[in-house]
């Protein structure tokens, strides 16, 4: 008995000693995803589950979704009026640009994203109406606003590409995580 439950601690031990949080400040205001990438890249597996934006009240809700490469996004219409949901590109790559179409209340569009990067949403009929898209190239990776920081648990001991996407721009340093481990984000 003794000597099972030893084991399980050394087990345990063992486990934990080879993953860590990932944690820091990203210094911004107001929303922020950080996203890591293997280094050298690996490919993880797409995420099955799909992930939801909304066009309420006007606005794209959330204002900052995050999703893992692979990802299908729902688009869904709680407003009265028709809208609409386009991107023109992905990282600024125009390539990766595409119309989705307009729809109404009570209808759902759908896109799976297999490109990485900041994907900035618009509406082409209401122009003051935008969000953003930011697809991670693993599954590591957290949205968070500059008052309460960020935290990626269990991620794997090893070298990253660490990237904050803050309004459309990028900041990325390498980082090499050895348990819980530290980085701070100051954005330009
Ligand atoms: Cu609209």
């Amino acid at each position: 008995m003794k000597f099972t439950s030893l084991l399980v601690v050394l087990l345990l031990s063992c486990l934990t000693a080879f993953a860590g949080t990932l944690s820091g400040n990203v210094k911004a205001t107001g929303q922020s995803a950080v996203v890591l990438e293997t280094v050298p890249a690996k490919a993880f597996p797409a995420s099955q589950q799909s992930a939801a934006m909304d066009q309420r009240g006007m606005q794209f809700t959330p204002a900052l979704l995050v999703i893992q490469q692979g990802t299908t996004v729902v688009f869904s219409n709680d407003d009265s009026v028709a809208h609409n949901v386009f991107w023109p590109n992905i990282s600024s790559n125009k390539k990766l640009g595409h119309n989705l179409g307009t729809f109404n209340k009570g209808k759902t569009l759908s896109f799976k994203y297999d490109n990485a990067g900041n994907v900035p949403l618009l509406c082409n009929v209401h122009p003051e109406m935008s969000g953003t898209i930011v697809v991670s190239p693993s599954p590591y990776f957290v949205a968070t606003d500059a008052a309460s920081g960020y935290s990626i648990k269990d991620v794997p001991d090893g070298t990253y590409k660490a990237t904050t996407w803050h309004s459309g721009k990028a900041t990325t340093q390498n980082v090499m995580v050895k348990g819980d481990t530290k980085l701070e984000f100051t954005v330009k």
